[in-house]
């Protein structure tokens, strides 16, 4: 008996291995080739801007803004969304921008420094703050 236990245990483990072998070896990773940018909209922005910097994207639902923006500057709007948005400042009328799903649309910087908080019309739970200085 002992000696049977003592046989079969190598076996297994060899079996064991060898299965694991066999499945790892046919399941190759697939690797994607690289993306291929068409779209004309990933071109860089001329007149010296720094890329993205002017730039607030709505995404999922959600604002992503820069860290300031510069007092009267022109902010691209980019909706990555397929649903409509608006940039609305909570209050002051400061700005209110709507931005059609997949489109862009341009919002004016208030000239005076501060922070803006701001809001989706549609989707209350959206917002976002615009710093300004
Ligand atoms: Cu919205």
């Amino acid at each position: 008996m002992k000696l049977s236990a003592a046989l079969l245990a190598p076996v297994v483990v060899a079996a064991c291995a060898l299965t694991a072998c066999g499945d790892d070896g046919g399941s190759t990773v697939d690797y994607a080739p690289a993306p291929t940018i068409t779209d004309a909209t990933t071109m860089p922005s001329s007149e010296g801007a720094v890329a993205g910097a002017n730039e607030i994207v709505i995404s999922g639902f959600a604002y992503t803004v820069p860290a300031t923006v510069a007092p009267g500057a022109q902010v691209t709007i980019r909706n990555t969304d397929t649903a409509e948005h608006t940039v609305t400042a909570d209050t002051g009328g400061a700005f209110d921008v709507e931005i059609e799903g997949g489109e862009t649309a341009t919002l004016t910087v208030p000239p005076t420094p501060g922070t803006y908080p701001f809001h989706c019309t549609y989707h209350p739970n959206m917002h976002g703050d615009l710093t300004v200085g």
